[in-house]
């Protein structure tokens, strides 16, 4: 026997950098050992995670050495494509990977810029403006990043745009006394700053602070807090309206201070809809009590604008306040009517209401660093599962307005947008932004990676491949599946030729797979940055080995985005460094390396260096000499420089692995240092639809374009599923997040799948236990759940009393079909949920393009299978 001999220790080291197995950016400590990655822990110096990290940041190490990753550029030499069909890969050595790239793009640029399309993927928010950056120096800004927003936050993005200036919200756990949350996986692993909101929630539940989780499965979440409403799906608009009408109308608990001078609610609003406006300032107007007359909005002698009521603003004209609209369509909202739409007893919806309204302390204060400010205790988080469906929009507006009616926002203890202004860095200044006061005194955010929705925002006729010159509120428009599928119908005056992909697996995360397939085939030419060779890698012609997160250098925390991992929760500002861990392996390359080499070989080097310099807000004299050639740590070095001085640089940071400054009151809870207003009524929706309708008459497809749903006030409308009666069709079918996978990238991970097969519901369908035994299904047994639209899916059946009885759940994204992941692709790892879905605009929300996320199904057992 042969006996190896350990070898001997010449490196020990201890890395900071931080992870990026999902959107939370966690702060970790690589550990390398003779430079091999041995163990990924939290660094307990980043204020952004507090030294904790999940399962998936700790299993990291099995992607950076998993075997199935792509370890040198290949190349297609089957010119058929399709799901399932072998691309018959060949190995090619990196130039002439990059030769047949850059011909193509070349060519591509020649025709119409525009005609190359980049698809990226949720996870990789640093990459965002170096991307952005390529896009201007190639001439196209035709993104898309397949259901990352159309399946989570569009509609949440929109409302935390317009009424906190922040791309996301969080809630401020250290005061919070009352944690509401709807179809939201904060504290239960998932959402936004997945670990600092476990330590959050756990740490407020010790404190006292009491959790309502309204979900339709005892999910994650809802089995940490201290009462679950089970909802039936899609129907989440509707409780808000009545908590609304409770608060309101028969509990009478607002904040009415906050509402008048913080919002528009005391604007007076004509019977057409709009604001009744000074005839010479043009500005809205307000009933003073005191003078009994109208006066603009801003006149500082209208110490007390009424808040309620209907007033004669002259020549009989009555307006009634926009408070009052709100309050007289929230009536049409009753318990009552909530109860049979959500299944939730119209006790139970009073009660919340109550308790929630009570709990925010209205009237009360709290004095922090010597400044006294509004305490409300209570906050309302949403996410995916009350938002992704159709109407997004309106649910969304519904559910924010409870915050804004008890004035639990961006104050001590409520709902905090994630950065809306920052001082910046005291050593230099950089990296500081505030809100802005937009149209009638309103609101606009000063940080927001895509264009900010606000009343200026611009309506034209579409070129982009994602239709978004027609989706002005939604941060990220999805329309590309159905343009690229027919260009010609929605009258691009260019057609797709090259896609540029830098990881999505959008053949699974978007919507019904063979619908993807049709869209990726249509375009002659795909590149695609890849860690493995999944489903969507499937129809590439050439792939480029990428570098993991854990091989190569970021800068955490942009700017453009307001800081974004830096959660106005968190009491300190940092930047941190993403940095190797490890060397690249084997031929891998990190692609903003190579995007570079891509740029020096077309010969846009110089445009890109500018843009460079534009995005990341460099300043002199680090900004990039756009005459002279850089690698990409280079310019880390020169951005980390130009924001925190020439101490600062890239090997500051790499032995530091971040900077951080305290953070002011005055920026956390910046609402009570500016004067800026936010909607309740959402007047300048009217505008938008009014001139959505005009662009439509010019357009051939204007028919799919739907403006209803641009309204002033919230409303409940029922998505598709709701419309769906086909008989046996009697469930409703949609999926959710579990803290050992992230969407799809993560189920050829070998400790992530142990782990998750530990759970008997992760890789199981989850199905209320009466309606099961119903149904004649038990336990454990292997069951068919077919859909409406003609999808089917299989699995084992989990039975449980933490379901609602009209539902069935699948978690992430499992079902994998490519040969190239091999653990992932095995039976009864779970399903696709997309497997069920219809790519039709019937299911998506027009205002916002969030995507349908539920659909009526049947469920039985597979005969013949134990
Ligand atoms: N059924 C189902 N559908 C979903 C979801 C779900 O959970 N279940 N989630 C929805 C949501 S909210 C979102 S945001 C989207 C996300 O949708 P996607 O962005 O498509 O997410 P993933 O499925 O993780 O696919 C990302 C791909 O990028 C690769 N990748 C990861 N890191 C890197 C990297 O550093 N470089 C490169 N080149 N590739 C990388 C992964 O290997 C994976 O193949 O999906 C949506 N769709
Ligand atoms: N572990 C892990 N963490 C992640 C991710 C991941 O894939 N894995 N993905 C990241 C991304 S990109 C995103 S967008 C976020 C998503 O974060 P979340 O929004 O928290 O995601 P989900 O768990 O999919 O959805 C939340 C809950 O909605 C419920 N739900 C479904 N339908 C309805 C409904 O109609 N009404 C109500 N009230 N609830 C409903 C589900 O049961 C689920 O418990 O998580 C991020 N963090
Ligand atoms: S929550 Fe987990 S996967 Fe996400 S960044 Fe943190 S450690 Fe990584
Ligand atoms: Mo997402």
């Amino acid at each position: 026997m042969q006996v190896q001999q350990a070898q001997p220790v010449q490196e020990d080291s201890w890395i900071p950098s931080a992870c990026s197995m999902c959107y939370s950016n966690c702060g970790i400590l690589g550990h390398r050992v003779n430079g091999t990655v041995v163990k990924i822990e939290g660094n307990p110096n980043n204020p952004v995670s507090g030294g904790r990290i999940c399962a998936k940041g700790l299993s990291s190490i099995m992607t950076l050495y998993d075997p199935n990753r792509v370890n040198t550029p290949l190349k297609r030499t089957n010119p058929e494509k399709g799901i399932g069909v072998d691309p018959k890969w060949q190995r090619i050595g990196w130039d002439e990977a990059l030769g047949i790239v850059t011909e193509k793009m070349r060519a591509a640029m020649e025709k119409d810029p525009r005609s190359i399309i980049f698809l990226g993927t949720a996870v990789d928010v640093w990459s965002a403006s170096f991307n952005a950056a390529f896009g201007a120096a190639v001439g196209s800004f035709n993104a898309w990043v397949s259901g990352a927003g159309p399946h989570c936050g569009n509609g949440e993005h929109a409302m935390a745009g317009i009424l906190h200036g922040a791309i996301h919200t969080q809630v401020d756990y250290d005061r919070c006394n009352y944690l509401l949350m709807f179809g939201c996986g904060s504290g239960g692993g998932s959402y936004y700053n997945a670990t600092l909101a476990i330590r959050g929630v756990s740490e407020g539940k010790a404190r006292g602070m009491r959790m309502v989780v309204v979900d339709p499965m005892l999910s994650p979440s809802a089995e940490r807090a201290d009462e679950w409403v089970p909802i039936r799906p899609g129907t989440d608009a509707f409780l808000a309206m009545a908590m609304l009408h409770c608060l309101i109308n028969e509990a009478e608990l607002y904040d009415a201070e906050h509402l008048n001078r913080h919002t528009n609610a005391p604007y007076l609003i004509r019977p057409d809809g709009r604001y009744a406006r000074d005839g010479r300032t043009r500005k809205p107007l307000v009933w003073d009590t005191k003078e009994a007359q109208p006066r603009p909005y801003d006149d500082p002698s209208v110490a007390h604008p009424a808040l309620l009521g209907s007033y004669d603003v002259g020549e009989g004209l009555m307006c009634r306040t926009a408070f009052q609209c709100l309050a007289d369509r929230a009536k049409e909202y009753t318990p009552e009517a909530a109860e049979k739409v959500t299944t939730i007893p119209a006790a139970t919806i009073r009660r919340l209401a109550r308790e929630f309204g009570e709990a925010a302390r209205i009237g009360s204060t709290i004095t922090i660093d010597g400044k006294t400010l509004p305490y409300r205790p209570v906050g309302v988080l949403f996410f995916k599962g009350a938002q992704a469906h159709k109407h997004s929009l309106l649910t969304a507006m519904a559910i924010s307005l409870l915050s804004e009616v008890v004035g639990a926002v961006d104050t001590p203890g409520g709902l905090l947008g994630s950065n809306p202004r920052s001082f910046g860095f005291p050593g230099t200044g950089a990296c500081s932004w505030e809100p802005k006061e937009g149209p009638d005194g309103l609101l606009i955010s000063g940080a927001w990676g895509i264009s900010v929705p606000s009343a200026l925002s611009e309506i034209r006729k579409p070129e982009s491949i994602n239709l978004s010159e027609l989706v002005p509120l939604g941060i990220i428009a999805t329309g590309a599946p159905f343009t690229m599928i027919d260009p010609e119908k929605y009258q691009l005056p260019y057609k797709p030729e090259v896609h540029f992909v830098t990881g999505s697996n959008a053949v699974m995360t978007l919507t019904e797979p063979a619908a993807m397939a049709e869209a990726l085939k249509n375009i002659p030419f795909t590149v695609s940055f890849s860690l493995f060779l999944d489903e969507t890698t499937e129809f590439a012609d050439v792939v480029l080995p990428d570098a993991c997160f854990l091989e190569r250098y970021e800068i955490c925390n942009l700017v453009s985005l307001a800081g974004y991992a830096n959660s106005a929760i968190i009491k300190e500002w940092s930047y941190y460094l993403r940095q190797p861990i490890s060397e690249p392996l084997y031929e891998r390359r990190f692609r903003n390396d190579v995007i570079l080499e891509i740029a020096h070989r077309l010969g846009i080097s110089e445009t890109l260096y500018a843009a460079f310099n534009r995005f990341y807000r460099l300043r002199q004299p680090h900004q990039l000499d756009p005459t002279k050639r850089y690698a990409w740590p280079e310019m880390v070095d020169a951005t980390l420089k130009s924001y925190f001085g020439p101490e600062h640089d890239l090997e500051w940071f790499k032995q530091h692995g971040l900077l951080k400054w305290p953070k002011k009151v005055e920026e956390s809870y910046w609402k009570n240092f500016m004067h800026l207003r936010v909607p309740i009524y959402f007047e300048w929706f009217l505008d938008l639809k009014d001139r959505i309708e005009n662009l439509k008459k010019e357009l051939p497809y204007g028919d799919e374009v739907e403006t209803s749903d641009y309204q002033a006030l919230p409303d409940w409308k029922p998505c598709a599923a709701h419309e769906q009666n086909h008989s046996g069709f009697d469930l409703f079918a949609f999926y959710y997040r579990i803290p050992t996978h992230t969407f799809s990238s993560t189920y050829n991970n070998a400790w992530l799948d142990g782990i998750s097969s530990l759970d008997p519901n992760f890789y199981a369908f989850t199905i209320n236990a009466e309606t099961a035994r119903n149904k004649g299904i038990k336990e454990g047994n292997w069951v068919s759940i077919e859909s409406i639209y003609g999808g089917k899916v299989e699995g084992r059946v989990r039975l449980t009393e933490g379901m609602h009885p009209e539902a069935i759940a699948m978690a992430n994204c499992g079902g994998h079909w490519s040969k190239y992941l091999p653990l992932a692709s095995r039976e009864g790892k779970g399903a696709c949920f997309e497997q069920l879905m219809k790519m039709d605009w019937k299911c998506v929300d027009s205002t916002v393009h969030n995507w349908d996320l539920c659909v009526k199904v049947k469920v039985y057992k597979v005969e013949g299978r134990s």
